[in-house]
């Protein structure tokens, strides 16, 4: 009779591997997705540097993984169907070498084979991990114990992000050493394309929004239960702001930008009656809007031109956001309307949808 074959998992078949990978893999989601969150500051250099360990990382557990996997083989009952966890091992080599690669510059980024960064597969690949890695670690889980807090595990937890750590340390040598183009890329892991000659400067679409056919020729900004359309050619008011605009695709660019500030805009529609908290909606002709919080006004820039020449259509004619410090998605290209709100700026989805 055939009855039910009895699961027999090793108990300690590299359970320690495993959560390692665990672990590793997590962080470098957690940062991948937190370095586009944090914008450009300082912060963000230490989340990537966090990052680009965490995915080295990876390469130190491979001599135990693939003991774990040899193991598994082997067996011939109980075993599960493997497919997932061969794809997750195809995707995440994928993964680890699309942003070595984005690293060391070799592949562009911009523009790179068949207009696809390796930035780009490099995200995209890192969302599939992560899909696997929960049918992977479902089928397979490994239980916490509490020797896991055992000065001994601790111990290897640490070595294993000391390496981490390490490796981190001496690939970025490396890049200095060889004078690869990564070598100075910025904190955000971003490469230099036309700083102070925008026509260099790749124009860049989030998802898949177009350059929009039409212009506007006022913008509508709204406060204080005003409407008011303002003449494009009226937002030229001689404010200056030299800006670095970063990409997540992997570039970086810095300009000076020329419009009109945001707060003195605001301030010709409702004077001085501006809502303390609150936030401003800026949206585009072709929908894509983000929602910023109110007090940075005096920050941000409403720029028709870019290194003294007008906008070109690409880069957001006639008028673009700037936003010191955020990342490329805040910098809301064909701005068709500026609207006070009372709703909080993260009230909104993290990253665009659009
Ligand atoms: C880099 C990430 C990983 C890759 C590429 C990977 C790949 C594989 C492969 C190919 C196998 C053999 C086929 C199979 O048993 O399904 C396997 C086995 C296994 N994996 Fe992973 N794995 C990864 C991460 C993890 C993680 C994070 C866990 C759990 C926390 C885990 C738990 C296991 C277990 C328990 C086995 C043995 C199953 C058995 O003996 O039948 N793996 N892994
Ligand atoms: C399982 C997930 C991931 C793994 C294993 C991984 C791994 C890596 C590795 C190994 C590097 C190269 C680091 C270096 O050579 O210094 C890298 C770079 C990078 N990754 Fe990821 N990554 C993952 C997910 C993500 C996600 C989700 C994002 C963004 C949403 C992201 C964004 C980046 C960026 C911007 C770089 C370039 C950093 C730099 O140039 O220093 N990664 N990643
Ligand atoms: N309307 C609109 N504005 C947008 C985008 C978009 O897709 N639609 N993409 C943003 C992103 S992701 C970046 S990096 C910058 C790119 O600006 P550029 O094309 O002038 O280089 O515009 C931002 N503004
Ligand atoms: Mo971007």
């Amino acid at each position: 009779m055939t009855g039910r074959v009895p699961l027999r998992l090793p108990r300690r078949a590299g359970r320690r591997t495993n959560l390692g990978l665990l672990a590793l893999l997590l962080v470098a989601g957690g940062t991948g997705v937190l370095a586009y969150g944090v914008g450009t500051s300082g912060a963000s250099a230490v989340v990537v540097a966090v990052h680009g360990a965490a995915g080295l990382g990876l390469l130190l557990l491979v001599p135990w993984k693939t003991v774990v996997v040899r193991r598994s083989r082997r067996r011939q009952i109980g075993r599960r169907d493997p497919t997932a966890a061969v794809g997750l091992g195809v995707l995440v080599v994928l993964t680890v070498v699309t942003g070595v690669l984005h690293a060391v510059g070799v592949t562009g980024p911009w523009p790179a084979v068949g207009g696809v960064a390796a930035l780009q597969v490099h995200v995209a690949g890192a969302i599939i991990v992560l899909a696997l890695l929960v049918i992977h670690v479902w089928g397979a889980r490994q239980r916490p114990r509490a020797t896991d807090l055992s000065r001994r595990s601790l111990l290897r937890a640490g070595a294993l992000g000391a390496g981490a750590a390490a490796l981190w340390v001496g690939s970025e040598g490396l890049l200095r050493v060889t004078g690869a183009p990564g070598a100075d890329r910025r904190g955000t892991g971003s490469h230099e394309r036309g700083t102070d000659d925008p026509s260099a400067m790749p124009v860049t679409q989030w998802i898949g929004d177009t350059v929009p056919e039409e212009r506007a020729g006022t913008l509508a900004v709204v406060a204080g239960g005003r409407r008011v359309r303002v003449p494009v050619a009226d937002l030229d008011r001689g404010d200056r702001v030299r800006a670095v605009l970063d990409c997540t695709g992997g570039w970086y660019a810095e300009q000076d930008w020329g419009g009109v500030r945001l707060d003195r805009l605001l301030a010709d529609v409702v004077g001085d009656r501006l809502p303390e908290g609150g936030s401003v909606d800026v949206v585009s002709v072709t929908g894509f809007r983000r929602r910023l919080p109110l007090r940075d006004a005096g920050a941000l820039l409403l720029a028709v031109s870019a290194a003294g020449e007008p906008l070109s259509p690409g880069h957001g004619a006639p008028v673009r956001l700037v936003a010191p410090g955020r990342r490329g998605f805040w910098w809301v290209k064909w701005v068709s309307r500026v609207e006070v709100v009372d709703a909080p700026w993260w009230l909104q989805s993290p990253f665009p949808l659009q």
